[in-house]
């Protein structure tokens, strides 16, 4: 099999570069290991990024998010049983989508496959080659055959435990990473969220998340220590918890829970993000805390940068855009991982806190809600930066 550019990973970076790379006529495959209904139905992220909500609209994919998308305009930090609004449409004239990743990656297969744009689901045993030299290559099992697919270049659109980053020579990559004390237990819920926007809450007995997925669909988060067990969280105790890090702010209707999981939470970076023909996006080269929201937004901020890389070669064959991707991706990433370690030490409980930790903390909070000057800097950088 031959085609210019051969993609893995169906995940949010995969299927966005297979969209734009079509938009700048450069042929692709996408290459999946899981179902087609597995990654439809995987629950993950729901916070969309202005400029991103605009580019699904521009690709056409984005009239489902248009409908039943929930644009906000704002977030409100809970602490000392109040509510202090962040007025993002005031502040940065912008706002964010609520709308689950599922239902981009849905959209986007739906699009591609409108397009005819090939994806194989179900792939085995993938492993890519001749990333070094100028025509490289991905090995592959599908429906019982061992195939091989010929391309110009590689993306490795494969999340963090995928095998394209782990397929570059060791001492090629630098990692930075940090590991945080604590997770996150999630669920979604049959219920109406507290609010009509999201609240962050900071509390003694630790942070969570009132999120929604619709205004009946509740998408709930409590911090629990790192490596906590999901059979320490029985239903009720997680209404408990839920109700008390509210604080009284507003009342919190329970519903049948639909879905539960604990996400551990992690930065991490490689750099370079290329090596040869190879070019990481999104988790295989980056992971975020998910406080900030950022997870999905960065990698389809990864492959507008590499799909216009990979269009300029053929354009023109220049390569100055492709050797520019890791570097001009990593100021955003970096930036990102700024922002979203900034609102996890500001809004988690650490195992390990003073008083004098405790005290601060609340100032940084009372300083971000009563200074426009941090209050702007918080909107920019959660209703998304502009694009490099
Ligand atoms: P993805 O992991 O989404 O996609 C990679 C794809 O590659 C997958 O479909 C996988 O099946 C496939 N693949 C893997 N190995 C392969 C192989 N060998 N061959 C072929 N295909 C292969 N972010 C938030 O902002 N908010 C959240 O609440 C949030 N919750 C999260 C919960 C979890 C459990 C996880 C893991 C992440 C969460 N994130 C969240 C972050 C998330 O949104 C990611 O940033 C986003 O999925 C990244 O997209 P991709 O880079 O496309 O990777
Ligand atoms: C979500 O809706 O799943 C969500 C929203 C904001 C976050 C994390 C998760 O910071």
């Amino acid at each position: 099999m031959r085609t210019q550019v051969g993609i893995v990973g169906a995940g949010p970076a995969g299927l966005m570069l297979a969209h734009l790379l079509s938009r700048h006529g450069v042929e692709s495959i996408v290459l999946e290991s899981r179902s087609r209904d597995y990654v439809e139905g995987r629950i993950r992220a729901g916070l969309i990024e202005h400029w991103v909500r605009d580019l699904l609209i521009e690709l056409g994919v984005g009239e489902r998010m248009r409908r039943e998308g929930l644009f906000h305009s704002g977030i409100a930090l809970a602490f000392g049983e109040a509510l202090h609004r962040i007025d993002f449409a005031g502040l940065v004239g912008k706002g964010v989508t609520i709308y689950g990743q599922q239902e981009v990656v849905k959209d986007l297969i739906a699009g591609r496959l409108a397009d005819g744009g090939p994806i194989l689901f179900e792939v085995e045993d993938v492993s890519v080659a001749g990333i070094d030299g100028p025509s490289p290559s991905i090995r592959f099992r599908h429906q019982g055959r061992a195939q091989e697919l010929a391309c110009d270049f590689i993306g490795g659109c494969d999340g963090f435990h995928g095998v394209t980053r782990p397929s570059i020579p060791d001492g090629a990559l630098s990692v930075f990473e940090r590991d945080y004390p604590f997770g996150w237990v999630g669920i979604l819920s049959e219920s109406p969220p507290p609010d009509d926007e999201l609240i962050y809450a900071y509390d003694n007995g630790g942070f969570a998340l009132y999120t929604m997925r619709s205004p009946l669909l509740s998408r709930l988060y409590l911090q629990c220590p790192a490596d906590d067990d999901l059979a320490n969280w029985p239903d009720e105790r997680i209404w408990q918890e839920l109700h008390r890090r509210l604080g009284g702010t507003r009342r919190l209707a329970q519903g049948r829970i639909v879905q539960k999981g604990i996400t551990p939470m992690r930065s991490f970076v490689v750099e370079p993000m290329r090596h040869g023909r190879l070019f990481l996006a999104g988790d295989a080269a980056h992971i975020v805390p998910p406080t900030g929201a950022k997870g999905m937004n960065l990698a389809i901020a990864d492959v507008h940068v590499l799909s216009a890389a990979i269009a300029e070669w053929y354009r023109s064959g220049r390569t100055d855009a492709l050797d520019d991707y890791s570097q001009t991706c990593l100021r955003r990433v970096w930036k990102a991982q700024r922002f979203s370690w900034w609102m996890t030490q500001l809004l988690h409980v650490f195992p390990d806190a003073t008083p004098f930790d405790r005290r601060r903390q609340r100032a940084e909070l009372d300083y971000v809600t009563s200074s426009q000057a941090a209050a702007t800097s918080l909107a920019e950088n959660y209703v998304g930066l502009p694009l490099a």
